[in-house]
């Protein structure tokens, strides 16, 4: 057998293996190379639909046949739109077999917002929902994409048709750790949404990682209730159990009822901290309704320390919050067996590399003085889709991506999220950029300018809210605002509240005070 120097993705950076040229070389074949029984139960939804790891197995194959033969070659980008099943997940499977670079979309987007990710991303296929498929296949052939295909949550759609037709027998197309496996897209500060690039190595060192740190074992039944088009609900959640060979339950969507009824057969749970506010309103949520569960994790925004609290007196359990971004996967994680300890994000995982600077010089700052959070390792992204300089800017020489983030570490290494250096609002863990919705709000006949801001609120965190400027005398209504916004951005980025006042705070430089706004409006969705 020929042996190679190969960088195992798992390792620290720097440390190498040689490994047999059979060895995985790519995610899907660490993920099949880990299937010890394909009669074991991959995932199984809340109405009871079951699918084997076999079952994964040859319908991927079949997937990835028929996205060939719409003409997928290697590296081409297939985005999919549709609601979380498992076929999906599958869909995902099937585009690492067939060497595509799989592209989920949200599907709050709007025809508009679609418009630009299908037209910058120029993929070869689009997959919808049945609903949808209308409407995004006349958008999709219009922006010169090959084939449109549906998918259903009930294993219904034009895909699945084609899929029972084709072979289940793919002969997997081999890719390198630095090929790409999926580009999500993020939006910016400035500008457009930018698409991060995601290696093979990025996923698979960030799954075999966690698999690792959070003692994934085959025995493990996650509770997944996140969304499937985002890193939280598909890399974290998705590779993470794949790796461990272990066991999903899918529900739609967050419910705390349904939540409560599967959780006995469950050893872990991921979520967003909106998750955890609202199990905690169950009463059913108990030490005993949860002794079973050994690990609830959470992260995508900040949990707050009072949540923690509650939820460690209610059941027992610690929750586990870990930091990560789109780019970079995870970075950070409270410790398994050490403390975990309430407002920090924890240690750089092994094989992170993580520092605090200067926002302004790059300089590395001491223990406990905040600055600017950069990472580097075999997690953090390939650079942003066709946009160097955007991808050149927020990188240091040396290889550290700047994540926006600001906060300190302490003596023991844990990691605080103090800020952000970055405008941003996140929202029941999605990202909503100000600058996109004042750009929409400041297009709207009568508006002079708008400032958007986030502010405390109970459920989501964060809670988007416009302030307007207006001329005097005007009727413009927040009815009329939220109306125009309607259709033109997904609905999670759409202000909860619109106010109007005759001229934004600005300070001696010009510059709109957010700050003051904020302060002002800091109890607006206060509970009671
Ligand atoms: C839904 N709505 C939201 C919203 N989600 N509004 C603001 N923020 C959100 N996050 C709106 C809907 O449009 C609707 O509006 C109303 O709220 C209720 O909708 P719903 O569908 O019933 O909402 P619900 O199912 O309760 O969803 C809330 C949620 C969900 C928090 C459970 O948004 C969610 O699952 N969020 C997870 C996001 C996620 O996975 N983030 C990870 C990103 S990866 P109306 O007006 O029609 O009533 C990442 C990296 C990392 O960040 O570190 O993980
Ligand atoms: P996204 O671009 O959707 O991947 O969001 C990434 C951002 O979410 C990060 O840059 C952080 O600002 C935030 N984030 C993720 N996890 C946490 C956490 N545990 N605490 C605070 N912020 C977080």
């Amino acid at each position: 057998m020929t042996a190679r120097t190969w960088q195992c993705p798992g390792r620290l950076e720097g440390e190498t293996a040689a490994m047999p040229a059979s060895e995985p070389a790519d995610l899907f074949s660490l993920i099949r190379s880990r299937i010890a029984d394909p009669a074991k139960l991959f995932i199984e939804t809340n109405d009871g639909r079951r699918f084997t790891y076999a079952d994964m197995l040859a319908l991927s194959g079949r997937l990835a046949s028929v996205l060939v033969a719409r003409g997928v070659e290697p590296g081409d980008r297939v985005a999919v739109q549709v609601d979380k099943s498992p076929e999906a997940v599958i869909l995902y499977l099937a585009c690492l077999r067939a060497g595509a670079v799989y592209l989920p979309l949200n599907n709050a987007y709007t025809l508009a917002e679609l418009e630009y990710f299908i037209g910058d991303a120029e993929p070869k296929v689009v997959v919808a929902t049945p609903k949808a498929g209308a409407d995004l296949g006349a958008l999709a052939a219009r922006l010169g994409v090959a084939a449109t295909e549906t998918l259903g949550t009930a294993g219904d759609g034009s895909l699945m048709a084609a899929a029972a037709a084709a072979s289940a027998d793919f002969a997997d197309v081999a890719r390198g750790w630095d090929d790409l496996a999926a580009i999500l897209y993020t939006s910016g500060t400035t500008g457009r949404s930018k698409g991060a690039m995601l290696t093979q190595r990025n996923l698979a060192s960030n799954a075999l990682t966690l698999v690792d740190y959070w003692r994934f074992s085959p025995a493990d039944v996650l509770l997944h209730a996140l969304p499937i088009f985002h890193t939280h609900g598909l890399f974290v959640a998705t590779n993470t159990l794949l790796l461990a060979f272990g066991t999903m339950l899918f529900l739609p969507k967050l419910d705390a009822d349904e939540m409560m009824r599967l959780m006995p057969r469950c050893t872990t749970m991921m979520g967003v901290p909106t998750f955890y506010v609202r199990l905690l309103q169950d009463e059913r949520l108990t030490r005993a309704t949860t002794a079973h569960m050994r690990l609830f994790i959470s992260g995508s925004a900040p949990l707050l320390a009072d949540t923690h609290r509650a939820w460690q007196e209610r059941t027992g359990h610690a929750i586990l919050e870990r930091y990560g971004m789109t780019e970079t996967n995870m970075n950070t994680s409270n410790p398994y067996d050490g403390e975990r300890i309430a407002g920090t994000v924890g240690f750089a995982l092994p094989g992170v590399d993580l520092r605090v600077v200067d926002p302004e010089s790059g300089k590395a700052l001491g223990t406990g003085e905040v600055g600017m959070i950069e990472v580097r390792g075999p997690n953090v992204f390939k650079g942003y889709w066709r946009m160097p300089e955007k991808t050149a800017a927020e990188f240091r020489p040396d290889g550290f991506f700047i994540t926006g983030d600001l906060g300190t570490v302490d003596a023991r290494g844990y990691v605080r999220i103090v800020g952000r250096g970055k405008d941003l609002v996140i929202s029941g863990g999605y990202n909503v950029y100000p600058k996109e919705v004042e750009t929409e709000i400041d297009a709207i006949p009568g508006v002079t300018e708008s400032a958007v801001i986030g502010v405390p609120h109970p459920d989501f965190g964060e809670g988007v809210t416009a302030v307007v400027a207006v001329p005097k005398g005007s009727t413009l209504t927040e009815r009329d605002v939220l109306a125009r916004l309607d259709g033109r951005l997904a609905k999670f980025k759409q202000p909860k509240r619109v106010f109007f006042v005759d001229d934004l705070p600005r300070n001696t430089m010009g510059k709109v005070q957010k700050n003051v706004l904020r302060e002002q409006h800091k109890d607006l969705y206060a509970k009671g």
